[in-house]
């Protein structure tokens, strides 16, 4: 009746496909409105807040740290499995539990650490505070299944770096896993970690995230200001109620300046104040599950592993070269991007001998050529095949990565705003020619650099 009042002379079937639609569109709005409100609705990120983004992206460059008692197993032999060897070998918990015994990194050096990522020319480091075993890294008082409480070793790892850090001016960030295959509440299962045999058959989701948000404000009250949450694991359950907007809250109520990013593969939610790429250039997906485009919205980063695995793998020697990882710096850095690169600590609490190699190397090159990288911006011409453009105030810099003695075509410059076009190396002049759409670069053979031949354009 209430239906004929509503819909007056509509006939039934029309009343009906009328339903139907506004059923559908209900059902649109509302997961669309779950979706928001699962998030930080209506955040307004504080001056501090957008000042450390501004900070971010003048930093450009970063160390991503997977330590855990995973470390201990090196992969087990297998290429490819390093912290996710619980996951991969089905270790049930009551075993894999040991591990936290034998874990006694007596070599770990945080002063070493720090100063090798400033030799590296790296400006902040993003460590695993909890990966997806939900071991913490250090000292939890919610939990016994930490660094602190359940190593020989008794001491919390987070802490001491932090000291280092805040001691020579780098920044941290903490990893942070919203999965978990240890926590009796994270339940349902997710997607993964289903072959563990004694995970919990019943469980609180709600209670896990009280849990989880309760470790969460540990490190943002125990270890000073800290650069930000790098949170990873939704896409274990994207369909639960994460209840991100409590989450993302409390951080930046205990931290209004810290940054909040989620490796969920999705355009940032409201709340978040940076945008992450595994593995991939911003927008190119080569990785097949980031392709959701690029926020314009906040900063940039995109993360790589130097071999193939995140966590020590001892069996991994599958290193890129230096010259490929510059390459993919600079590529980022002509989208806009940070690059946060990783290594995998080993059990002892050293890094590893060829990473420290390859890291140096790259801070080699970044001491002549970091002018081009550091506090620069996207610049106008997308990253293409021969290379990528950055730019700082008035002055373009073209990387050519890979110079194939085609002129080079940098579209909506109009050479008359052209004060100089030289090499980066010995300021010599370039080889300018205008075009309809803009200019023309060639270079001559012996000016081409093997890793990066750069130009600075100056203009007007
Ligand atoms: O499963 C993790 C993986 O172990 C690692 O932490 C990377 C880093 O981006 N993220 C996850 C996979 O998306």
């Amino acid at each position: 009746m209430y239906l004929c009042i509503f819909f007056g002379k509509l006939k039934t079937s029309n009343i009906m496909r009328l339903l139907q639609s506004r059923f559908i569109v209900l059902i649109l709005f509302t997961g669309f409105l779950s979706l928001h409100l699962s998030a930080q609705e209506g955040y307004v990120p504080t001056q501090e807040n957008l000042d450390n983004r501004e900070w971010f992206q003048d930093a450009k460059y970063g160390l991503f740290v997977h330590w855990g008692v995973y470390s201990i197993m090196g992969g087990g032999g297998d290429q490819g499995i390093a912290e996710w060897i619980m996951e991969q070998k089905d270790i049930p918990i009551v075993q894999y539990e040991k591990l936290p015994g034998f874990f006694n990194p007596t070599r770990f050096d945080p002063a070493e650490w720090v100063s090798m990522v400033k030799k590296a020319g790296m400006k902040y480091i993003t460590i695993t505070s909890k990966h997806h075993d939900g071991f913490a890294m250090y000292d939890s008082k919610v939990s016994d299944y930490n660094i602190v409480d359940a190593t020989p070793y008794g001491k919390d790892v987070i802490g001491l770096l932090k000291k280092e850090c805040d001691k020579q001016g780098i920044k941290l960030f903490f990893y942070h896993s919203q999965l978990d295959w240890h926590q009796s509440d994270y339940f349902p299962h997710g997607r993964t970690g289903n072959g563990i045999a004694d995970r919990s058959e019943a469980g609180d989701f709600n209670a896990y995230i009280d849990y989880m948000n309760t470790q969460l404000s540990e490190l943002l009250t125990q270890y000073g200001e800290i650069g930000g949450i790098w949170f990873d694991g939704m896409w274990d359950k994207p369909d639960a109620d994460w209840r991100l907007g409590e989450t993302y809250a409390l951080i930046h109520k205990h931290q209004p300046g810290a940054l909040i990013g989620s490796n969920h593969h999705k355009m940032p939610y409201p709340g978040e104040d940076f945008m992450m790429f595994e593995r991939d250039l911003p927008g190119e997906n080569s990785m097949g599950f980031n392709n959701t485009g690029i926020s314009d919205q906040v900063p940039l980063e995109m993360c790589e592993t130097m071999n193939g695995s995140w966590g020590f793998n001892i069996i991994d020697q599958n290193y890129k070269s230096v010259e490929m990882l510059i390459h993919t710096m600079v590529r980022a850095a002509g989208y806009g991007a940070n690059f946060l690169l990783n290594t995998g600590p080993m059990p002892n609490g050293q890094i590893q001998p060829e990473n420290v190699d390859t890291l140096m190397a790259i801070g080699n090159w970044l001491e002549t050529y970091g002018e081009a990288i550091y506090g620069s911006r996207q610049g106008p011409v997308k990253p293409q095949e021969w290379g990528a453009t950055t730019v700082k105030d008035n002055v373009i810099y073209v990387h050519v990565l890979d110079y194939k003695g085609r002129a080079i075509e940098i579209k909506g410059i109009d050479p008359s705003h052209l004060r100089s076009a030289v090499y980066f190396d010995d300021g010599s002049r370039v080889d300018v020619k205008r075009t309809e759409e803009g200019i023309h670069l060639t270079i001559p053979k012996k000016k081409v650099k093997s890793i990066d031949t750069i130009i600075v354009l100056t203009l007007k």
